[in-house]
C-alpha cells in the first residue's frame, strides 16, 4: 500500500506496530497537521462508518482511537508553534457522561500552539467542575466538547445552568463535536443562553472563534 493508505489502514485496523516509522516517512513530504487532517483523521471516518453500520465492534474501535492517540502525541512537537501563550486562557472539558476526547485534544492542541492558554479538565466534567475551574483559572472562555447525542442535551443544561447562576455574561462558551449542528447551537441554543455561544465545526473554527472573542 502507498504510505498514505498505509497510515489510515492502521487507524481502522488498529495497528501500532511500525506507527512511528511510518509516521516519520509521512513527515518528510507533509506537515504534521496534515498527516492528522487528511489521512489519520479519515481513517477515524471509516471506524466511525464501521461501527455504526454494525461492521466493527467496540474493543476494535478503542484499539483504533488509542492507535490516532499515540500517533497525535507522536506528532505533536513537529507541529508549528505560532505563539508562546499569552492570548487569553480556555477552559476545556468533555460533557458530562461522555469519553471522547480525540476532538478536544485536538483543539487543546491548535489552540495551544496558537498562542491559548488551554486548561484541558478531561471527559466527564460536570458544569459545576467545568465552572469552578473558570472561576479559580480566570478562563477567558469556556469550550465544551461531546459526541455523544445525549452530549448535546447536557451542553443545554449546562447553559440552562449557567443562566440560573448568573454567570452567563463571564464566559464565552464554545461548543464542538460530531453530534452538534450548526443550528442546534446557533438557533436553539442561543436563543435560551443569555451569554456568548458559538458553534465550532472543528479545532480550526475553535482557534477563529478564540481569536474572535478575545478581541
Ligand atoms: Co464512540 N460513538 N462510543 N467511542 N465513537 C461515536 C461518537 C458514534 C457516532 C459512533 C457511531 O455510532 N457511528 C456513537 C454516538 C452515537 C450517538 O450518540 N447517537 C458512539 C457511541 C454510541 C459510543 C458508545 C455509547 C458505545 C457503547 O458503549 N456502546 C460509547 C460511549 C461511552 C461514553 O461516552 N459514555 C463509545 C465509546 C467510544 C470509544 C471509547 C471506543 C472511542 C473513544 C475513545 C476516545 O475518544 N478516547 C469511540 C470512538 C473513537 C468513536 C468514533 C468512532 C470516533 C470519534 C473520534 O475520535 N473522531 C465516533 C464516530 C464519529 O464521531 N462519527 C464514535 C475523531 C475526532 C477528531 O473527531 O471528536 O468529532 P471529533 O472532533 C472534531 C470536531 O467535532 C471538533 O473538532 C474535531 C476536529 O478538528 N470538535 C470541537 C470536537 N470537540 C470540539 C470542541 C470545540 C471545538 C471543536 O470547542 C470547545
Amino acid at each position: 500500500l502507498p504510505l498514505d493508505e498505509r497510515l489510515k489502514r492502521r487507524i481502522i485496523d488498529g495497528e501500532r506496530n511500525g506507527l512511528e516509522a511510518d509516521l516519520d516517512a509521512a513527515l518528510e513530504d507533509r506537515p504534521a497537521l496534515s498527516i492528522i487532517n487528511d489521512i489519520l483523521l479519515e481513517g477515524m471516518k471509516v471506524v466511525g462508518e464501521l461501527f455504526g453500520s454494525g461492521q466493527m465492534q467496540l474493543p476494535f474501535v478503542l484499539q483504533s482511537a488509542e492507535v490516532m492517540k499515540a500517533a497525535v502525541a507522536y506528532l505533536e512537537p513537529h507541529m508549528e508553534k505560532a505563539d508562546d501563550g499569552g492570548k487569553g486562557r480556555i477552559v476545556l472539558a468533555t460533557v458530562k457522561g461522555d469519553v471522547h476526547d480525540i476532538g478536544k485534544n485536538l483543539v487543546d492542541i491548535i489552540l495551544s500552539n496558537n498562542g491559548y492558554e488551554v486548561v484541558n479538565l478531561g471527559i466527564k466534567q460536570p458544569i459545576s467542575a467545568i465552572l469552578e475551574a473558570a472561576e479559580t483559572h480566570r478562563a477567558d472562555a469556556i469550550g465544551m466538547s461531546g459526541l455523544l447525542v445525549k452530549s448535546t442535551v447536557i451542553m443545554k443544561e449546562n447553559l440552562e445552568e449557567m443562566n440560573t447562576r448568573g454567570v452567563a455574561e463571564r464566559w464565552p462558551v464554545l461548543l464542538g463535536g460530531a453530534a452538534l449542528t450548526r443550528a442546534y447551537v446557533e438557533d436553539d441554543l442561543r436563543a435560551l443562553y443569555t451569554g456568548d455561544v458559538h458553534y465550532a465545526r472543528d479545532a480550526f473554527e475553535g482557534l477563529s472563534l478564540m481569536d474572535r472573542v478575545m478581541t
